[in-house]
């Protein structure tokens, strides 16, 4: 007869059997490699283990890792940083190993992966790995399935990757400091077979929102709808990388969502299908054709499209409110007003006020105006045709012949063809008569 005690140790070893420890083999910390950087580099290719073509992060990095027997072994450290969002304007943030967003991490389905994670914050933190079919107790969040990681301590993750697909990390301590502070990083897990859903460029970045008064650098934490900066990796326009693509290339952009809104995302000259989310490939026969892309608060989607339409090609997210900067969030509408009278009232009080606006907003995108120190103004950028007029969640996808295979440096602008350029009437014809 089985004693209970002999019930006890076979279920043990039934649920051993299923589960992944190398504790014995967590003995030395690997490096925690650090960057000051924030335009996008050079992909990490692999170096054993099945081929894959690397993901590349839009002002970003990928965490090296190394190998240690069978296992993949990365270090996070999370700790205040500094992140410049634009030239003239940088942020006081918390992130991870030097930069917010933390590097991207990427690995292979089927790898073993053990997560170092260092606390350097002033209060404590743990590290979720958002959509990952991870065991209960990897899942990160603090009280429910692990302590919370005290400053100074470091914690170990490991787990399977079981299926390929579109993650991230993020903080399930503090949530709400963490988070607006800017702490986040994305997860990919290439498929085992190199030829399933292969793409030739593969971006990746995370959106998130920042309330940042002008002339301040830190966000206030507790704000939920007044965002004044919109950023894709923690950087607005005309900060944010564009995003160089060989003509007929296959491209895969991955795009997750941490502000508190959803943000329709947009690419101009091309139809695009929806193949990835958080919860993994989307079957062939589900994709349907768009060029807009919704993105769901604490979701990620990605698209792939063929870059079959040469061009400087916009890309941005179609919220026209995302796609300005902090100064001007208040402007009040002047559309058509006389201002006049006005001006000269406001310049009693204020000399030096200038009236804006009342033909529309575009001159601010023009000018230079005096602003109080590290912020941005509302819109702004130049591009070989004049003024760009834009701000946050904005860039542009270059479709280009002859760029080399992996070739990520900026093209300049596109040449178009002659006679291809909407152009100005210049000739004669009388305008038709219009109802009164
Ligand atoms: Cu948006």
């Amino acid at each position: 007869m089985l004693s209970r005690r002999g019930l006890l140790g076979a279920a043990a070893v039934l649920a051993g059997s299923g589960t992944v420890s190398g504790r014995a083999q967590a003995a030395t910390l690997p490096e925690a490699p650090k960057t000051s950087t924030n335009t996008m580099q050079p992909p990490l290719f692999p170096t054993s283990g099945p081929d894959y073509q690397p993901v590349v992060t839009l002002n970003g990095w990928t965490l090296p890792w190394r190998m240690n027997g069978d296992w993949k072994e990365f270090h996070l450290v999370a700790e205040p940083v500094d992140r410049e969002f634009a030239p003239g304007m940088t942020a006081h943030l918390w992130g991870y190993n030097g930069q917010s967003p933390g590097p991207t991490i990427e690995a292979v389905e089927g790898d073993k992966v053990r997560l170092f994670v260092t606390n350097k914050l002033p209060e404590h933190t743990t590290v979720h790995w958002h959509g990952m079919l991870v065991p209960n107790g990897m899942d990160g969040v603090g009280g429910v399935t692990q302590p919370h990681i005290e400053p100074g301590k470091t914690f170990v993750y490991e787990f399977e990757l079981k299926g390929s697909g579109t993650f991230m990390y993020h903080p399930h301590s503090d949530e709400m400091v963490q988070m607006a502070m800017g702490m986040m990083g994305m997860f990919i897990v290439h498929p085992r077979d190199p030829k399933f859903r292969r793409v030739d460029r593969d971006f990746v970045f995370l959106m998130s929102a920042y309330a940042i008064d002008p002339g301040t650098s830190l966000p206030r934490v507790s704000e939920m709808t007044d965002f004044n900066l919109w950023t894709w990796n923690s950087r607005v326009f005309p900060g944010i990388d564009p995003m160089p693509v060989r003509l007929g290339d296959r491209v895969r952009v991955r795009m997750a969502n941490l502000t508190m809104t959803n943000h329709p995302i947009h690419l101009h000259g091309h139809h695009f299908s929806v193949t990835c989310t958080d919860g993994g490939w989307v079957p062939e026969t589900a994709q349907w054709p768009e060029t807009t892309i919704d993105v769901p608060v604490g979701a990620i989607r990605a698209f792939d499209v063929i870059a079959d339409n040469p061009g400087d090609w916009a890309f941005h997210c179609h919220k026209s409110h995302h796609t300005m900067n902090a100064m001007g969030h208040n402007t009040r509408n002047f559309i058509g007003a006389k201002q006049k009278a006005l001006t000269k009232a406001f310049r009693n009080v204020v000399p030096d006020y200038m009236p804006m606006g009342s033909a529309g907003m575009a001159e601010m995108g023009q000018m230079e105006m005096p602003m109080p120190d590290n912020t941005l103004p509302m819109m702004t950028g130049f591009g070989q045709f004049g003024p760009i007029e834009m701000g946050g969640m904005f860039t542009v996808m270059k479709v280009r012949e002859g760029l080399g295979v992996n070739d990520y440096r900026d093209p300049g602008p596109y040449k178009n063809p002659e006679g291809t350029v909407a152009y100005e009437f210049k000739g004669a014809a009388a305008e038709p008569p219009r109802r009164s």
